[in-house]
This record gives structure tokens, C-alpha cells and sequence, in this order.
């Protein structure tokens, strides 16, 4: 629930050093998540700038809303950044930015809109975070809390920006959040968090991996619960002494763990079947782990479990994430065009049982392709390459299996159309971002779905 504004203006000033008459504030970003705070910080009546540095960002329905607000767009501006006392700064842009981190070097504070959020509510937070099936797991756990029948706000990083659902009463927040958003979040204090599992990503962002997982980490600030997946090492490591914990695995007995009977494999908490793997409707053992993720998480909330299982055996499953498009003449043609990153195209392939042709590439951020090779060379009949980093595919397969150059989406899918036969299928993973060649994730699926369509045409 959201609390009220004098609550709220308390808060922020205890919290975060935030005055509505003494504080100089410029928000950074005005997307999604620059707009939510820009509306948030003007209904608590505090003036402020906004800066972005896009020239051409602020359609004409927004400069009206926004008519009593300084709007700074272009390069920007060190001095305007370094004479602030706080900047709240959207998870796009980066805090290497030249001038925030002038800003910063001179004591200006950086707030993330998840900090706000946080000063702002009195219901209790699920938070959720991980390199891959964050947005799955995010959706499983509100789809179960609706399943209760509490009233819950879903939202951060999936989507609906979290202080966007302050608008509507909940009794429980299910936030999905990025290592951007927790990198400039000081406190959480979530009823239970997870870390879902940390592969190679982001890296043009993060320094290192161990950069990346300890922002990731940040989501076990002040939680009740921590629900490790004990598969990652990394992961794994995050446990502290003391703390109330809920182990998760797909590979090795845990709190929540994969284990057969009678050839039948299921879901388990302790000693106790919950539902059968074969029942979930999702594909890939990683759903499997997402399904213990959700169901942890759960049981860390309170929820009925056999309720809990219903919601699974129904859920259907997100758009882009191994969707299956169409079966053209045997070849069944997959859209998991989310896979923007090694780990989810890996977990991909490793799902089949039979020959893949692969379509892969786009904007690698930095990411080792290498990692991609064993599982390449034990599924893929052929992988189809496209877009800006192609080359660092096609060097790291280095001949293991023939590689086929598109230019486009049509032509990577008539490549694979000429390749493919009965029994195979034609997977859209392309462990890499989408910006360099479409407009976002989403854009890029529904090119791969299109095209896939024409062949039927
Ligand atoms: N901008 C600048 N300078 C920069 C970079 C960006 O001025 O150097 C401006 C842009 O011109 C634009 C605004 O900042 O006007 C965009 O801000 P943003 O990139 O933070 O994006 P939002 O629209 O606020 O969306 C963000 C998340 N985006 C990113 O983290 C990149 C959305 O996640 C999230 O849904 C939304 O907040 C609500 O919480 C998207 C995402 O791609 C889905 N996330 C990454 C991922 O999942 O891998 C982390
Ligand atoms: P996120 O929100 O973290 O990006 P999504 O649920 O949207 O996660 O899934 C993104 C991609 O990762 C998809 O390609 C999906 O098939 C894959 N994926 C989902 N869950 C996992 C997991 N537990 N491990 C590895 N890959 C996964």
C-alpha cells in the first residue's frame, strides 16, 4: 500500500537526504522509468530538473504534463550534474557518464527509482533478479499472489516501472529487477529476494562478472528470505551465515530439488512430490529451476503450495521466451528471441534432444562467445549469423559446425528453411542484444515470426 505523501516526504528525507525545499535534484533519463519519478517527485510537490541526453525525446503530450519542469535535453550538462545535491539517475544510463561521474566525484548523491519506491510503500516486497527468467519467474510469482487472491502490484525491470504501481492499492509489490536498478539502490529490505543464477552479461556496463554478480547481490539488502540456487557457485557463495534461508536445484538435492520416483520425475520440497516436471507446460529444465524459484519464493510468502502448483500447470509461458511459432513441414521454428545473452541461448539448446539450426548474433555487449561452443557443437546441425557482432560468432565456432551469413531476418529464415529437415528444429536464440538491427527484443521476435509466417504463405 502506498503510504501517505507526509509519510513518504519523511522518509525520503531519512532515507535518501531528499528535502522537498532544501534538495537540488536532476533526474536523469526520461524513459519509462524518468517519466515515473519525474510524476512521483512533482505529486510530492519538489522541484527539480530533468536531463536527457537524447535531443529529441520529449513528445508534446509530455512537455504539456510536464510545463512547470525545466527539461535539459542533449550533451550533458557537468556543471547543471555537479551542482545538484542528488541525481536520480534512469538504470539506462550509465554512472561511468562523463559528467555523472564528475558529479559524483564531488559528493553528489545518486538515488535509483527503486529507492523511492521503497520510501514510498508499507506492503511487503518480493524482489527478483538474475541474469536469465527473471521476467518468467516475476510473472509465475504474481500469477500465484493472484492465485491467493492478494491484491499485488508486478512490475520494475518486466515492464510497468515500480513507482508506476503506486497508482493502484496492493498488498504486495513482485519486482523483477536488473543489476542496473540494484547497482544504485541502497535499501530493499525484501520479504524474500532471489538471485536466480548469474552467467556473462552486461559486460559492457559491468567490469567483470564478479562486478555484475555483487550488484546482483545487492537484492539480499535487509531480506527476510534468500532463495539461492545452489547450481551457481556464484550464486551459491551469496549465502550468509545467521540468514533465514531457501536453497533451490535442479541437479543435486536441496530445499526445493528435482528427484524421481517410479520413472517419474517431480518437483520436490523436502520430502514431498509437488507436481510432476512432465506437468509443467513450460520447455528446457531451466523452467524447471524457475518453477522452483517461484515456488521458494512462495513458500517464503505464505502461499498454499498445491495452489501454487495450479498456477504452474497453467502457466503459459511468456512472448520471445521459446515460443513455439509454427511446425512447417516436420520443422517445428522456435522464438526465443530474449535469449540476449550466452546463458539463455545455452539453456536453449541444452533443452533439445534433437539437431537445431541455430539463428544467432546481434550486439554481443561484450560477452566471450567462446562460452557458446560446447553447447553449438553438441546440438546445432548449423548456425545462420547475423548483425553487428557475427564475426565473434562465426571466429569462436571456427568451423565445429557450417556457419551461414544472413543480412536480415528473411534471409536468415530462408537460410535455415533450406537447411532444416523432418525431426529438426529452427531455433531464434541470438545470445546477443537486438539494438544494433531492430528496436528492441520484441521487434526482433515478431521479424523472426513474420518471416516464418511468409514461408508458410
Ligand atoms: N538516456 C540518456 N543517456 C544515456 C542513456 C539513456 O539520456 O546515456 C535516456 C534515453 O534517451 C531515454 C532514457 O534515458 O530517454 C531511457 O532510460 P532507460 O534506458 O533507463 O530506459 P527506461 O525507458 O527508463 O526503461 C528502464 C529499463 N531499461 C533499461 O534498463 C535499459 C527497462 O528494462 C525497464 O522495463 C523500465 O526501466 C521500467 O523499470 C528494459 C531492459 O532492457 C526491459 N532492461 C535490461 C535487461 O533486461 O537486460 C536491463
Ligand atoms: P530475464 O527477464 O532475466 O531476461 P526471461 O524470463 O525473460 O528472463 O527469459 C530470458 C531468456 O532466458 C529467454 O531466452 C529464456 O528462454 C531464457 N531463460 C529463462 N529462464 C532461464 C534460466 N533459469 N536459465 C537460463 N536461461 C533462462
Amino acid at each position: 500500500m502506498k503510504l501517505d505523501k507526509d509519510i513518504i516526504k519523511a522518509r525520503l528525507k531519512d532515507c535518501l537526504g531528499l528535502d522537498s525545499r532544501a534538495s537540488k535534484i536532476v533526474v536523469v533519463g526520461l524513459g519509462a522509468t524518468g517519466i515515473s519519478v519525474a510524476r512521483f517527485l512533482m505529486d510530492l510537490g519538489f522541484e527539480f530538473v530533468v536531463a536527457d541526453s537524447r535531443e529529441h525525446v520529449v513528445s508534446e503530450q509530455l512537455r504539456e504534463e510536464l510545463a512547470a519542469i525545466e527539461i535539459v535535453t542533449g550533451k550533458f550538462d557537468e556543471a547543471l550534474f555537479s551542482q545538484a545535491t542528488h541525481l536520480i539517475v534512469s538504470p539506462g544510463v550509465a554512472l561511468t557518464e562523463k559528467a555523472i561521474a564528475a558529479a559524483i566525484s564531488k559528493g553528489v548523491e545518486v538515488v535509483g527509482d527503486i529507492d523511492l519506491f521503497v520510501c514510498s510503500v508499507n506492503a511487503p516486497i518480493i524482489a527478483i533478479t538474475g541474469s536469465n527468467g527473471k521476467s518468467t519467474v516475476t510473472t509465475m510469482v504474481g500469477e500465484m499472489a493472484s492465485a491467493a487472491g492478494i491484491k499485488v502490484g508486478v512490475g520494475g525491470n518486466l515492464g510497468i516501472p515500480a513507482l508506476d504501481l503506486l497508482k493502484q492499492p496492493a498488498e504486495l509489490y513482485v519486482l523483477e529487477l536488473s543489476s542496473f536498478q540494484l547497482e544504485r539502490t541502497r535499501h530493499l529490505n525484501a520479504l524474500a529476494a532471489t538471485v536466480l543464477n548469474v552467467s556473462a552479461d552486461h559486460l559492457d556496463r559491468h567490469t567483470s562478472v564478479a562486478d555484475y554478480a555483487e550488484q546482483k547481490q545487492r537484492v539480499f539488502m535487509g531480506s527476510e528470505v534468500m532463495v539461492i540456487n545452489v547450481d551457481y557457485p556464484i550464486v551459491a557463495a551469496m549465502q550468509e551465515q545467521g540468514r533465514s534461508t531457501i536453497t533451490f536445484s535442479i541437479i543435486n538435492k536441496a530445499d526445493f530439488y528435482i528427484a524421481e520416483n517410479a520413472g517419474i520425475e517431480y518437483l520436490m520440497h523436502g520430502e514431498k512430490p509437488l507436481l510432476a516436471l512432465s506437468e509443467l507446460p513450460l520447455e528446457g529444465r531451466h523452467n524447471a529451476a524457475n518453477a522452483l524459484a517461484a515456488l521458494a519464493l512462495g513458500v517464503a510468502a505464505g502461499f498454499d503450495e498445491q495452489a501454487m502448483c495450479k498456477v504452474l500447470k497453467h502457466f503459459k509461458g511468456l512472448e520471445h521466451r521459446m515460443q513455439r511459432v509454427a511446425e512447417i513441414g516436420g520443422v517445428i521454428w522456435v522464438n526465443d528471441s530474449k535469449a540476449t545473452n550466452i546463458g539463455a541461448c545455452v539453456a536453449a539448446l541444452q533443452g533439445y534432444q534433437h539437431k537445431v539450426i541455430l539463428i544467432a548474433g546481434g550486439d554481443a555487449k561484450g560477452a566471450d562467445m567462446n562460452e557458446l561452443v560446447p553447447a553449438v557443437k553438441a546440438k546445432a546441425k548449423g548456425v545462420v549469423i547475423m548483425g553487428k557482432d557475427a564475426a565473434l560468432i562465426e571466429q569462436a565456432i571456427d568451423g565445429c559446425v557450417p556457419v551461414y551469413k544472413a543480412e536480415n531476418m528473411q534471409q536468415a529464415v530462408r537460410i535455415a528453411a533450406s537447411i532444416a529437415e523432418v525431426g529438426e528444429s529452427v531455433l531464434l536464440s541470438p545470445a546477443c542484444a537486438s539494438l544494433d538491427q531492430y528496436k528492441n527484443y520484441q521487434d526482433r521476435g515478431d521479424k523472426f515470426v513474420q518471416a516464418v509466417l511468409e514461408l508458410i504463405a
